[in-house]
């Protein structure tokens, strides 16, 4: 289809460049790079001919969440933003972006997020899982009561919140020793992600601010195939949750789910039935997929004309007010 909107597509400024390395297939690292920094060239073209109006931009993971040094993370942020900034101001009808955050210091992060919205012009926030906070091994989920205040000025700010994923830290998840290839997109980004947005559920975090959005890149990352069983355990025993609802509720209450990096139209159409048509967007992954490979799929999946036109462009411009 024509005028697609793309969400989840990804650019690294010079100091977050290294962090996706390890997530360079074969020999792609010289050509992931150029198209990591680019916003412009190659990005614009490979837009044009799959016919993606609009990228909505994010820095690369794990980004400022590796960066234990509070200080260091919000500088390193604002950074970023700056450079997403000029890159949109460059292209006002074809780029739009997602703030960077300095999770470290939730205060440094409302800071942060205003004005990336107030004075940048920027849609929401994307951040990539857990945080490293003052040393590589403590790690900080965001539902600890030290982010209620956070939330409080994301929903405020009707900024939508992208979880996206990072690994594990090798220390706290031995299940993966000795088999690396299970790291990364394959199977642990997904875990780490789903387990994170069950936490900010479970702890009642969206019964204190309703209007909180979430969005879940990866078509919600597991989520919409479990979250029925996750509930009907739940109801057996829950183990004193504070929770007020089902999960299942607050997944079709407060987030959204994008196609990035799972194009297969039997997990669309789980994610479409579990979550609603209106609350699917379509995206790509951009570098670390291909465009070809996302749009070829979505432009041919068995959908009806009105879904397509819902996933690839129209929820995405109630949602962002495109
Ligand atoms: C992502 O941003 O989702 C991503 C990476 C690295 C590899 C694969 C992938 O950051 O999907
Ligand atoms: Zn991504």
């Amino acid at each position: 289809m024509a005028g697609t909107i793309a969400i989840e597509e990804h650019f690294a400024i010079p100091s977050t460049l290294r962090m996706s390395r390890q997530y360079a297939i074969d020999d792609s690292w010289m050509d992931l790079q150029k198209r990591l920094l680019d916003l412009h060239d190659v990005r614009l073209s490979e837009m044009d001919r799959h016919g993606i109006e609009i990228a909505i931009l994010s820095l690369n993971a794990p980004g400022i969440q590796e960066i234990p040094d509070p200080a260091e993370a919000a500088r390193t942020a604002r950074r970023a933003n700056d450079r997403l900034a000029e890159a949109v101001l460059a292209q006002p009808d074809r780029f739009a972006g997602f703030a960077a955050l300095p999770m470290q210091d939730p205060e440094a992060a409302t800071a942060e997020l205003t004005r990336c919205v107030r004075q940048l012009g920027f849609k929401g926030a994307l951040v990539n899982g857990f945080s490293q906070v003052g040393s590589l091994d403590r790690v900080v989920y965001y539902d600890d009561p030290a982010y209620l205040p956070f939330w409080a000025a994301v929903e405020e700010l009707a900024a939508p919140f992208y979880l996206h994923p990072r690994d594990p830290l090798p220390a706290r998840e031995p299940i993966y020793d000795g088999h690396p290839w299970l790291l990364g997109p394959v199977w642990a980004f997904g875990v780490e992600t789903a387990t994170h947005a069950l936490r900010l559920m479970a702890s009642g975090l969206l019964d204190r601010h309703p209007r909180l959005t979430i969005i879940l890149g990866h078509l919600g990352e597991g989520l919409p195939y479990n979250i029925w069983r996750v509930d009907h355990r739940l109801r057996k025993s829950s183990r004193g949750i504070p929770a007020r609802r089902t999960m299942r509720e607050y997944l079709r209450s407060n987030f959204y789910l994008t196609t990035s990096g799972n194009f297969h139209t039997p997990a669309l159409v789980d994610a479409m039935t579990e979550i609603g048509p209106d609350r699917v967007l379509f995206s790509v992954d951009y570098p670390f997929e291909d465009t070809v490979d996302a749009a070829k799929w979505f432009n041919e999946a068995n959908l009806s004309e009105t879904d397509r036109e819902k996933i690839g462009r129209l929820n995405a411009i109630a949602l962002l007010n495109l």
